[in-house]
């Protein structure tokens, strides 16, 4: 790696590993296969998760690109079961009142294969939840906001990230959603230029681990190629 000044901005030489066509066809293939296999989850193990993977899977989360590159993430990670049962608390009394009092019948129509309700026990199950956090701003030292850029883009690349990483070290994850979500806020003492994004529960799929029989859409359904 080498150092140069680019108009008096330090920039370095990177060289793109790249590979042989055939090996490149066959890795893109065998990615494929592989993130085609991970499946979000409701049934965990409470098999304890070492903390210095959830570490690296953050790390790794935290290496997706960002608006002029301000990362404005932050991961909580929560393994204390009392922090993890006033979540489960807070999250079941909202969802309580989506599934009876604020979803759509359309929208219930639209969950009904997935068979979700307002029961949230894996929030006390799984070894960990990662809470991903926003940064709307980032405030100065003299009281001031620091503008960050694209923040729902940024946040949800680093959160397709994590779910990868996830995924990559042989764990479970579910995307989950609870509406609203300021009690996040309150539990985790964050601070208010920080907004919950995902609440992201993680760890071993149960032994008896079930879910719904879902197929992904073909290529042709998805993509449209100008050659
Ligand atoms: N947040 C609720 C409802 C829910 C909404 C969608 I869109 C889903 O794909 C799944 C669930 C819950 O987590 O149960």
């Amino acid at each position: 790696m080498e150092k140069k000044l680019v108009n008096g901005f330090p920039f370095v030489t990177y060289s793109k590993e790249s590979f042989e066509l055939e090996e490149m066809k066959q890795r893109a293939q065998a990615f494929y296969e592989w993130m085609d296999k991970r499946r979000t989850v409701r049934d965990f193990s409470d098999k304890p998760v070492p903390k210095e993977v959830i570490d690296n899977i953050i790390k790794a989360a935290s290496t997706a690109p960002s608006g002029a590159h301000k990362q404005p993430w932050t991961f909580c990670a929560v393994s204390n079961s009392e922090i993890k049962k006033q979540i489960r608390i807070a999250a079941e009394e909202e969802e309580y009142e989506s599934y009876n009092n604020r979803m759509p019948q359309e929208w219930l129509d639209d969950l009904l294969p997935l068979q979700t309700d307002w029961h949230k026990e894996f929030l006390e199950i799984c070894p960990w939840l990662i809470i991903v956090f926003k940064k709307i701003y980032e405030p100065t030292e003299e009281g001031k906001k620091k503008n960050n850029y694209y923040v729902q883009e940024s946040v949800g690349l680093a959160s397709g990230f994590l779910l990868s990483a996830i995924h990559h070290a042989g764990l479970a994850a579910l995307t989950h959603t609870p509406s609203p979500m300021n009690f996040l806020t309150k539990i985790l003492d964050r601070p208010a230029h920080e907004k919950p994004f995902l609440l992201i529960p993680v760890g071993y799929a149960a032994d008896e681990c079930l879910v719904p029989e879902l197929n992904r859409k073909e290529l042709d359904e998805i993509a449209v190629y100008y050659e």
